[in-house]
């Protein structure tokens, strides 16, 4: 893994008005999900691209499981934050540590907004979810397929490679990994659309709470950064073009949930967020 210098970016001052610098660094992977969360806040939050370094992470070559990045993240996920040598393991707590420092806050959480997180990230990966075995087979043969394979082959060149302690983990992951590849790639089932229809709930319940047309009002807000990350993914995974308006979008993810409808407050949703430059900046999908 290569590491280059970090940058410093001096962008925070404190109460007295002295200005203090922090060395940011955002591991990331180009089609990652995850990662887009601290990516969409970074912009938000008025940071600067140069703010923070992002250190790419080839997920497809196994980078994740290198001992290098293991010692940043253990849990050999991106994203992962690291402020001043401080590393923040997953996109809830990265995004909290960019929110501290932030040059411009974000609105004031909701009381609803940690349980909407949570549910989002309880969602996790069903949007990599085949419907039905045609999509599977496209999916095994595309990126994901991809992923899942050369991972496997990097895992099992490490579980030889690696230091004693790390032999364990490596070899849970390979297990694992099977068992995710089998269940999202090879038996699709019913249950999938149902799975859509009720995450898409609380993201509904949440939006109509609100004057919108974000859930924290009218600029996005903390959960919004996780929202739109989890709601993008399902977009793109259902064969719609990154950036596609909602006009195109939603009766795509309707026909993919078998009829479901979807409140308007989505399509607002989408189409206020898409336009965003955090949005573009972030290449979300
Ligand atoms: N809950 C974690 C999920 C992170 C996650 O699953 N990231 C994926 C990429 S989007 C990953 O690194 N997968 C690699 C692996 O599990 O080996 C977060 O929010 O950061």
């Amino acid at each position: 893994m290569t590491v280059s210098k970090p940058q410093i970016s001096e962008h925070i001052s404190n109460c007295f008005g002295a200005m203090l610098t922090h060395a940011e660094e955002l591991y990331e992977f180009w089609a990652g999900t995850w990662d887009n969360v601290p990516k969409l806040a970074q912009f938000e939050l008025g940071y600067k691209k140069e703010d923070v370094e992002w250190i790419g992470i080839d997920l497809l070559k196994g980078g994740n499981f290198d001992p290098e990045f293991l010692k940043i993240n253990p849990n050999g996920t991106i994203p992962a934050l690291q402020v001043d040598g401080k590393s923040f393991v997953d996109s809830i707590t990265s995004v909290k540590e960019l929110i501290r420092l932030a040059p411009r806050p974000p609105p004031a959480p909701s009381v609803f907004d940690a349980s909407l997180i949570a549910k989002i990230h309880e969602a996790g990966n069903i949007q990599s979810l085949s419907m039905d075995e045609a999509e599977h087979k496209d999916k095994s043969s595309g990126l994901l397929g991809g992923f899942f394979s050369e991972r496997q082959v990097a895992l099992a060149n490490l579980v030889n490679s690696a230091p004693a302690g790390l032999r364990e983990f490596y070899t849970q992951k390979q297990a694992g990994d099977q068992e995710f590849f089998d269940f999202y790639c090879r038996n699709p089932d019913d249950c999938l659309g149902q799975c859509w229809r009720c995450h898409s709930g609380p993201i509904t319940e949440a939006l109509k709470r609100t004057k919108g047309p974000f859930a924290a009002g009218e600029v996005p807000g903390e959960a919004d950064f996780h929202v739109v990350t989890w709601l993008s993914r399902t977009i793109s995974n259902a064969g719609v073009a990154p950036n596609a308006s909602a006009s195109i979008a939603i009766p795509q993810l309707e026909a993919r949930t078998g009829g479901a409808s979807f409140d308007p407050v989505i399509a607002e949703y989408w189409d206020a967020w898409i336009v965003r430059p955090s949005f573009k900046e972030s290449n979300v999908f």
